[in-house]
């Protein structure tokens, strides 16, 4: 994405391969001395210069496209599920912020084309406001379709966490939590199953969607893919309905205005 640095306004969206912007065109080049040549002077010694360009300050930004984003706070297990997810080979460790930059990952299905998912740095409460490392990665969850969410439900402070992470979406951008999304309740090899039930009772009265796993034994990883599968599918069906709508409504713009001439 292209901005302008000083007003902010997005100048371009470079978001398909092959895309390409002029930021600043080239100022109009200067004559050469061979243009002033003529029968009588053959060889000029004077030329013109060149007029200067344009000259602007941007701001480039770089937003992973990604089709699946996972978030949640440092330790929740994230890399864990990408690395149960794909053949990626994440940095894993017990202790905070192991992720210091966005991982990517490439999930394969058995019926639909591959799709991309995107490990980002833990969030932490305060991460719009620059607290943390998350706030400066949340970007690259921007133009993620589904977005994981990944709890530790080992947590002694599971709904506070939960919440924490859905304020810090709604700060950054109040549409990340509309988006389709998924709460990966993870580690429940380290809960009793009472316990577990008690939490997914809790999450579902939220109107929560949750799937329930644990990246650590890779329980619950088929289930997480087959739910993806059927989302991915449904979402690209979603996409391809309004790509044709909209092309049928330029259709018909074209065909009214072609017809009005006739009309008058
Ligand atoms: N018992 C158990 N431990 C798990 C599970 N999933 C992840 N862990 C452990 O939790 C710790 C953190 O896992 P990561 O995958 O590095 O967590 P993360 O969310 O990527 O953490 P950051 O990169 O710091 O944000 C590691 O020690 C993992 O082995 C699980 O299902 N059960
Ligand atoms: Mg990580």
């Amino acid at each position: 994405m292209i901005k302008d640095s000083e007003s902010g306004r997005v100048l371009a969206d470079l978001c398909d391969e092959g895309d390409t912007y002029v930021a600043a065109r080239g100022g109009k080049g200067g004559m050469g001395n061979p243009h002033f040549s003529s029968s009588t002077n053959r060889t000029p010694r004077f030329a013109t210069k060149g007029k200067l360009g344009d000259e602007h300050w941007l701001r480039i930004e770089l937003k992973l496209i990604a089709d699946i984003g996972l978030v949640g706070l440092p330790n929740a297990g994230k890399s864990t599920l990408l690395s149960q997810l794909s053949a990626a080979n994440p940095k894993i460790a017990p202790y905070p912020f192991t992720t210091l930059e966005p991982q990517l990952g490439v999930l394969n299905f058995k019926h639909q084309e591959p799709c991309i998912i995107a490990d980002i740095p833990g969030l932490v409460e305060g991460a719009h406001e620059g607290v943390g490392l998350g706030h400066t990665f949340l970007r690259h969850v921007e133009r993620t379709r589904i977005l994981l969410h990944v709890i530790d439900i080992s947590s002694e402070t599971v709904s506070e966490d939960f919440q924490i992470i859905e304020n810090e979406l709604r700060a950054y951008q109040a549409d990340l939590v509309d988006r389709t999304q998924f709460l990966v309740l993870n580690k429940k090899d380290l809960l009793e199953p009472e316990e577990l039930q008690k939490l997914e009772g809790y999450f579902a009265d939220l109107g929560q969607q949750t799937l329930t796993i644990s990246g650590l034994t890779g329980e619950g990883i088929h289930g997480v893919k087959a739910v993806l599968e059927s989302t991915i599918d449904d979402l690209r069906h979603e996409d391809e309905l309004a790509a044709r709508a909209s092309q049928e409504s330029t259709q018909k713009t074209l065909e009214t205005v072609l017809r009005k001439p006739e009309q008058d």
